[in-house]
């Protein structure tokens, strides 16, 4: 039976694949771990929480120990704009984080590690269009260096220990339930908020700025996905490519504006320009499809549908 620990589930992607978690493996067998922000009140009341953080390995130890865990599933990280202003806390979070979670389960001889990567882990030499999944690792970001290195430890775990780790590259992940934080795609969330909030939103790249992107169901379905493969099938293991969609910013206003035509836009780069500049437009899948089934359902104009449709009905009940 299926025991799982889920680090970082108070965040963005982790709220919502803990409670996806739950419906397949059921609720007491899900047990959500946080650090300091607040669970919400849907999280809370889904199944078990607790205070874990994966850098005091003593007190991952124990909970693992204590809820009798066989998988880890890490999903604390600190993301590429936040680790440019903090590139320490972004290692000790993203790297003892990730050697703890590693050893904490070859020591208790678990079922399987999941460790998301990401598009971080490409840099300005890496091919710009449809990225090889095997291709030049170079990221500029200690975002994208912890996502390298990461990679490499879990590989290393499965060769040397054979330890069944498993992991994939996120793009940006587009969602309406727990706001992103920290990342340089958080434009393409925080625009559909303002433009159902104020119809006009001030983007902080450029609008040529294209990335590989994501809508959450998706993220989670491949996730899933991913867990369930057969392990001896795998060919890769901690980083598999994942693509869904890939757009500019210019293309994603022009979605928005079908559905509210006096959207307004206008653009303020910032520092998080160069992170963006530094990544690809998209990614070659090719692998994930082949290895494991992948295959997204949304496109752009489906994904604007459904954000402008929740977040819609969110703004006329006051919740945001
Ligand atoms: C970020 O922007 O830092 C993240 C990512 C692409 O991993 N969303």
């Amino acid at each position: 039976m299926e025991k799982i620990l889920v680090i970082g589930s108070v965040g963005q992607i982790g709220s919502e694949f803990t409670i996806e978690l739950r419906k397949i493996y059921g609720a007491e067998n899900v047990i959500a771990g946080g650090r300091k922000t607040k669970p919400s009140e849907k999280l809370l009341n889904s199944g078990p929480f607790i205070i874990c953080d994966a850098v005091d390995k003593n007190q991952l130890a124990e909970a693992c120990k204590k809820h009798n865990i066989n998988i880890i599933v890490n999903m604390a990280a600190i993301l590429s704009a936040t680790g440019e202003q903090n590139p320490m806390l972004a290692w000790d979070v993203n790297m003892n984080g990730l050697i703890n979670v590693l050893e904490v389960a070859r020591e208790f001889k678990m079922k399987q590690v999941l460790v998301p990567s990401s598009i971080a882990v490409f840099g300005p030499s890496t091919p710009v269009d449809n990225t090889p999944q095997e291709t030049v690792l170079k990221p500029t970001t200690m975002y994208g260096v912890t996502k390298v290195a990461g990679e490499l430890l879990a590989d290393y775990y499965v060769a040397k220990y054979g330890l069944d780790v498993r992991g994939l590259r996120y793009p940006g992940i587009i969602s309406n339930e727990t706001l992103p934080g920290g990342g340089t795609t958080d434009y393409a969330v925080a625009i559909y908020y303002e433009a159902i909030k104020n119809k006009k939103y001030t983007c902080f790249v450029n609008e040529g700025t294209r990335l590989p992107m994501m809508y959450m169901p998706d993220c989670l379905k491949a996730t899933i996905d991913l867990m369930q493969a057969d392990f001896s099938k795998l060919k890769h293991h901690s980083d598999f490519n994942v693509g869904a969609m890939s757009f500019s910013v210019t293309e994603l206003a022009a979605s928005i504006k079908k559905y509210i035509p006096d959207f307004q836009i206008k653009y303020e780069p910032d520092y998080r320009q160069k992170i963006a500049d530094s990544w690809p437009n998209s990614v070659d899948d090719s692998a994930a499809r082949k290895e494991w089934g992948w295959k997204p359902s949304y496109d752009l104009d489906a994904m604007t549908q459904d954000m402008l449709k929740v977040i819609g009905e969110k703004y006329k009940k006051g919740l945001i």
